[in-house]
């Protein structure tokens, strides 16, 4: 039986990063993933994720956008590509939503640089935009986007580069405890490690069993439109990410039209799903409500409908991270770092999953992040037997 230092179990967002960190460090790693990443079948794809400072799920979650913007910066010079776009980013809905409100609080706890600008001020400042007048926008200058199948292959051809062995379309069939190390089952072989890393996305529950937080996988549908002329109103150097309260409780997001379109979503409102059987076509319907949000925010964007591309999000009931040990098993670590907002934060989450599976300390508090929060979801069992 082949033995490592750690096991990494999903090589997508957080696993890739996680793998390359590893090996950077000298670990022998084994990377193992269900498909061939980057790839088109879970949650990281659709050209454009959003990253942003003045956080509005909490200001928490600074300290470690901030370190996540280093790493991205480091991977960049590795990798020799440009990865991260900034445009600046607009947090728009009504003064006392979750959005708006949220970023104010994370952008003035950490002193961050922003401004608060009224509707009008919203139009002057991206003529592509309209939002009604009981809506203001919190502009933040430093958030942008990241290209998510570019970040995933940096961190795997890197993580090759450092020595790792990565099996794609080789999916984790069982993990054992061993001792205090564990032993890994897949269709191919059967593994022996120190440590394993559980970064499966929105497979996560089914490898977790009993002991998985209450994971809730949703169907996502990420839409690209041409706008009806070419006015240049939506190209990166004058369109920001934004993302926008537009009903209580509702809000939707998009990106700058990179040439294959301005980009848009709603962020959750999906329906349950499972990641086997995940419903990927799109209906009339779906494409109708957002063209219906373009017409409102972004009339100049409301042209042709290009393409849609289904993902899912791996929500826990708080939608704050999973980053922890297993209840049983210590030597397995567990990163749930989704929910929708956890591209980003990528390049950070692989550092502590290796401070984690080596033995060092993360430098982030990772208290907010327990599987214990869950009490009733936490259940010590005997691997995925
Ligand atoms: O994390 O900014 C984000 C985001 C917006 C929509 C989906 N994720």
């Amino acid at each position: 039986m082949t033995s490592f230092d750690v096991v990494v179990a999903g090589l997508g967002a957080m696993g890739s990063a996680a793998a390359f960190e590893l090996a950077r460090r000298g670990a022998s790693v084994l990377g193992l993933d269900r498909f061939a990443p980057p790839h088109a079948s879970g949650s990281s794809h659709g050209r454009a994720r959003i990253i942003r400072e003045a956080y509005f799920e909490d200001p928490l979650y600074v300290p470690l956008v901030r370190r996540a913007y280093e790493r991205w910066a480091e991977l960049e010079r590795l990798a020799g590509r440009t990865l991260l776009v900034p445009t600046g980013g607009l947090m728009l809905g009504p003064p006392d939503g979750v959005v708006v409100a949220g970023a104010l609080r994370s952008a003035r706890e950490h002193g961050l640089p922003h401004e608060l600008l009224d509707a009008r001020e919203v139009h002057h400042r991206v003529p592509g935009l309209r939002v009604t007048s009981d809506m203001v926008g919190v502009w933040e200058p430093r958030a942008g986007f990241l290209v998510p199948e570019a970040v995933i292959a940096a961190h795997l051809a890197l993580a090759a580069d450092h020595g790792a062995e990565l099996r794609v379309e080789e999916p984790v069939r069982t993990w054992d405890a061993a001792g205090d190390g564990v032993v890994v089952t897949t269709a191919r072989g059967t593994y022996r490690a120190r440590r394993l890393v559980l970064a499966a996305g929105a497979w996560m529950s089914s490898l977790l069993g009993a002991a998985s937080p209450p994971l809730v996988v949703e169907r996502m549908v990420q839409h690209w439109f041409r706008p009806a002329r070419d006015t240049g109103l939506y190209a990166p150097s004058r369109f920001p990410i934004f993302l926008c309260e537009y009903a209580p409780g509702r809000t939707w997001y998009g990106f700058p039209d990179v040439g294959d379109g301005v980009k848009v979503a709603l962020h959750h409102q999906g329906e349950p799903a499972d990641a086997d059987t995940l419903r990927r076509t799109v209906a009339p319907a779906e494409i109708a409500y957002v063209h219906a949000l373009l017409r409102t925010f972004l009339p100049d964007a409301d042209g042709a409908h290009a393409e849609s591309a289904v993902c899912m999000y791996t929500n826990t009931p708080d939608e704050h991270f999973v980053v922890d040990r297993h209840p049983a098993w210590p030597q397995v670590i567990v990163a749930s770092a989704c929910s929708g907002h956890g591209f980003k934060f990528s390049s950070a989450i692989g550092e502590i999953l290796a401070d984690m599976a080596l033995g060092e300390r993360p430098t982030f508090d990772l208290a907010p992040f327990r599987i214990s929060r869950f009490a009733h979801g936490v259940v010590a069992h005997e691997g995925t037997r």
